[in-house]
């Protein structure tokens, strides 16, 4: 089912000088594991609607589970035409003002908001700084990419719904909110969503974390409180290229990651997992769980198309914690306003799959005639991720 890696398992070993075999051993080893784990399937419901307690019950076991063949063939073709496209419209290096493929102002030039990030290629741009509250611990290996890399390489977009029609009709699949909706409510909030993009012998490498930020001494903490990203795979993933994930720790509160890896004797650690995956799969992720991916040194692309949510008891008349977005009280209007994506977005999906039953977001009941998607909408959503709900 999944892709023949061991080309890239022995490309990826070959950076790593003498770890080559400690790391050739992990990454097979992971990948088998990964596999063999009882956390992927095609999503189901029950009659009344709820998810298969079965896959919430391994999604809550695990803190990850991997929706297979979400993705019709039609929609991973327009997702990877537009990812195609804007890759056309970045600008050829970090800052840079016009589009490469000349069509016009490069993609997030002049915003205010994140946009497009870029890293050293293979770097760990994150890793033992203090960027994003300081949550990533330490720094992952930075395998050589060679004389002929470019100084950087294109590595995270995010607010991605402004700037691919396609992205902001997955973030409404109907089938994807339902899943949301059963775990964090009727009323669930937005978060935010970016693209991680990671290109064989470039793609930079995200230290472990864990995504959480502000409730992990709250007396209501547990294990949803911080909310879950959907990760849509473009190309798949691999053990080489993907997210890895230390199945339980989303339960165990914030985690020491520099205590982990020394105890471990190295960054690998030996209870985590590769999220494997075929393109088309969607893998829903617990924020709270110790997650982060090597460099790419492998032959596969990976991109995920990733979207969360949270509880709106998570983020109403909460203050922000200023990692995604300015650090606010998330009033109801505030996150109103953050959820048009959602109208915007449901009725997008609507127009281009007329046979698909859309998605009810309960919040918006009654006013969905003011979500009217058209081409100018992608305009008037320009910047929306500056009301990211960051916690
Ligand atoms: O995709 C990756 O490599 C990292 C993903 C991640 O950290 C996240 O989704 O929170
Ligand atoms: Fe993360």
């Amino acid at each position: 089912m999944t892709q023949d890696i061991s080309k890239s398992i022995d490309a990826c070993a070959a950076f790593y000088g003498e770890d080559a075999d400690a790391v050739r051993a992990y990454m097979t080893d992971g990948q088998k594991r990964a596999l063999e784990l009882p956390n992927r399937g095609p999503i189901k419901f029950t009659e009344d609607g709820e998810l298969d307690p079965a896959i919430r019950q391994a999604y809550s076991d695990y803190g990850f589970y991997v929706f297979t063949n979400v993705l019709s063939d039609e929609e991973l073709s327009d997702l990877r035409r537009d990812m195609d496209k804007m890759r056309g419209q970045f600008p050829a290096k970090p800052g840079g003002k016009e589009a490469r493929d000349g069509s016009g102002p490069a993609l997030g030039f002049g915003h205010k908001g994140l946009n497009l990030l870029w890293s050293k290629p293979l770097a760990d741009p994150f890793g033992g700084t203090p960027l994003a509250n300081g949550r990533h611990h330490v720094k992952l290996f930075e395998p050589d990419a060679g004389d002929d890399a470019p100084e950087a390489a294109p590595f995270l977009l995010v607010g991605s719904l402004q700037y691919s029609e396609s992205c902001l009709r997955l973030y409404a699949h109907p089938q994807l909110l339902k899943v949301v909706e059963s775990i964090n409510g009727k009323d669930f909030a937005p978060f935010n969503e970016v693209l991680f993009i990671k290109d064989p012998f470039l793609g930079a490498a995200v230290s472990w974390h864990q995504d959480g930020d502000t409730h992990w001494e709250a007396d209501n903490f547990d294990e949803d409180i911080h909310g879950f990203n959907f990760m849509g795979q473009l190309y798949g993933s691999t053990a080489v290229n993907g997210v890895w994930v230390v199945p339980g720790t989303h339960k165990l509160g914030r985690m020491d990651i520099k205590k982990m890896v020394a105890e471990a004797g190295s960054e690998r650690l030996p209870d985590a997992v590769p999220i494997v995956s075929n393109p088309g799969d969607v893998v829903i992720n617990n924020r709270q769980i110790v997650h982060g991916s090597f460099a790419n040194t492998g032959f596969e692309t990976r991109v995920s198309a990733n979207f969360g949510f949270h509880k709106r008891s998570s983020v109403q008349d909460v203050k922000g914690a200023g990692i995604h977005a300015q650090a606010v009280v998330y009033t109801d209007d505030y996150i109103k306003e953050r959820s048009a994506v959602i109208g915007y977005g449901i009725n997008a999906r609507k127009q281009r799959f007329p046979d698909e039953t859309p998605y009810d977001y309960a919040p918006l009941a009654g006013e969905m005639d003011d979500y009217k998607f058209t081409p100018e909408v992608m305009d008037a959503i320009k910047e929306y991720n500056l009301k990211d709900l960051s916690i």
